[in-house]
């Protein structure tokens, strides 16, 4: 029998299995909606996989899952609770395919259940994100009360890559969640799109209840990341590394996540992916990996907090350094000073970043969030005198507004050595 008779067929038992467990999870709330507008809405959501399912494609739920999670977000439910129709319906479609189903029939269906339902929960995910921020800044929701019930075992191997915004993949491996930066073409340089759909993958392995998050490039890169994308850096007297860049933000949301996050990095790592590496909680590179820090290159001034960010981890000769020669460090200096926790041969790169991630996701999530917390907050703490800040600030703009910074980005373009004059 098809995959899509056999879902057909389960219609009413799948959706009657999912109510009910949304009922049961509903006593919680103050005001739970009702069975009847449960129903309504689980039976919409199963036609829409049963759609995707037919199609044999998860294409056609993301723009219906990005409309309920615009819907959800306007009503003030958060994310993991906008999620908990999709978690209910996956775990009722999954008990009714794995029962009627058997060998290849049943591991393809469930991938498809699987790959369509992931695809509804990042559309989801990334609609919050960029809802969130335009209203004022990206803030993270609270811990999903409830798992995604995905029914991968920690030994069930990598599931297939789902398929999510351009330059980003997900996948899911027990409780570890991969994050992976797939854009190729301009070699994961980060735009503004890139660091919200990094964001919104963050949320919805969150919403996964994954517990430890891997953040890698795409297999056959030899380049991690080439940093902040040079064509959105600000001319014309902006600050370019503002509280607001859309990098900045993905560095605050992988500082304050509340799960251990491991940079595997295999290739170079340039300028702000740099920032965004150290972000990280741990680093486990291959001999392939080199780190350069670039803003020389561009006539750049880099800003106060990513300062901070290297002076908390590296000494000072060394990051004067980096940042006056703009030159990479290859990854066994990077290892001696520090900056890769482990240096493993390429072949056991993967393997061996996903075996310590596993073994994070077997400890105490919660201790393990407030210690990160702890770590992030203590570290940070920086008294600055007003007049100091604005003398920096007043420093860095003399930077950013000179015709050298202009040069810089002009000759990147042009791919042309820059020819600075320090005015
Ligand atoms: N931003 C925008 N576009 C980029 C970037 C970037 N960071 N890096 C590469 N691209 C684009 C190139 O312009 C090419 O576009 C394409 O990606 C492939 O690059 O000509 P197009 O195809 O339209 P390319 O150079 O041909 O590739 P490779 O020869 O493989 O060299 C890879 C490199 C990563 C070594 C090279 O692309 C490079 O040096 N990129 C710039 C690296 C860098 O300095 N990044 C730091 C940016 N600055 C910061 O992040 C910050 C915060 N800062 O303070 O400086």
């Amino acid at each position: 029998m098809e995959a899509s008779a056999v879902v057909a067929s389960a219609e009413d038992r799948v959706v009657e299995d999912a109510v009910a467990a949304l009922v049961q999870r509903d006593r919680a709330k103050d005001h739970p909606p009702g069975a009847e507008e449960r129903r309504h809405d689980v039976r919409q959501l199963f036609r829409l996989v049963l759609r995707c399912v037919r199609e044999g494609r998860a294409e056609p739920i993301i723009t219906p899952s990005a409309r309920i999670a615009a819907h959800c977000f306007a009503a003030g439910v958060d994310l993991a609770d906008a999620q908990d129709a999709f978690n209910v319906l996956a775990e009722a479609l999954w008990r009714h395919v794995a029962g009627s189903l058997a060998g290849e029939q049943r591991v393809e269906a469930l991938g498809l259940v699987n790959d369509i339902v992931g695809a509804g929960k990042d559309a989801q995910a990334r609609t919050y994100v960029a809802l969130t921020a335009s209203q004022g800044g990206y803030r993270p929701g609270r811990q999903p009360a409830v798992p995604a019930g995905d029914g991968r075992s920690a030994t069930a191997g990598a599931g297939p890559d789902r398929p999510q915004a351009a330059g980003v993949r997900t996948a899911v491996i027990g409780k570890v969640g991969v994050i992976i930066l797939d854009d190729q073409q301009k070699r994961n340089a980060i735009a503004a799109q890139m660091a919200s759909n990094v964001v919104a993958a963050l949320e919805s392995l969150r919403a996964q209840d994954m517990r430890t998050i891997v953040l890698r490039a795409a297999p056959g890169m030899n380049v991690w990341s080439a940093g902040h994308d040079i064509d959105e850096l600000p001319r014309g007297g902006r600050d370019p590394l503002g509280y607001n860049d859309p990098l900045e933000g993905l560095l605050r949301a992988v500082r304050s996540f509340p799960m251990p996050v491991i940079a595997m990095v295999h290739g170079s790592v340039w300028g702000g992916a740099l920032d965004l590496v150290l972000s990280c909680d741990l680093v486990i590179a291959d001999e392939t990996a080199s780190f350069a820090i670039t803003p020389a290159n561009l006539g750049l001034p880099y800003n106060i907090t990513g300062l901070l960010h290297f002076l908390g981890r590296l000494p000072v000769n060394l990051i004067k350094e980096m940042f006056f020669t703009a030159a990479p460090l290859d990854a066994r200096k990077a290892r001696e000073c520090l900056i890769v926790n482990h240096l493993v041969a390429s072949d056991r790169l993967e393997s061996f970043t996903l075996e310590l991630a596993a073994t994070m996701a077997t400890k105490s999530p919660l201790a393990i969030a407030v210690i990160k917390e702890q770590l992030r907050v203590l570290s940070d703490y920086q008294p600055i005198a007003a007049q100091v800040y604005e003398r920096v600030q007043e420093l860095r703009r003399e930077a950013y507004d000179s015709s050298d910074y202009l040069e810089g980005l002009n000759a990147f373009i042009q791919k042309r050595p820059p020819i600075f004059r320090g005015t």
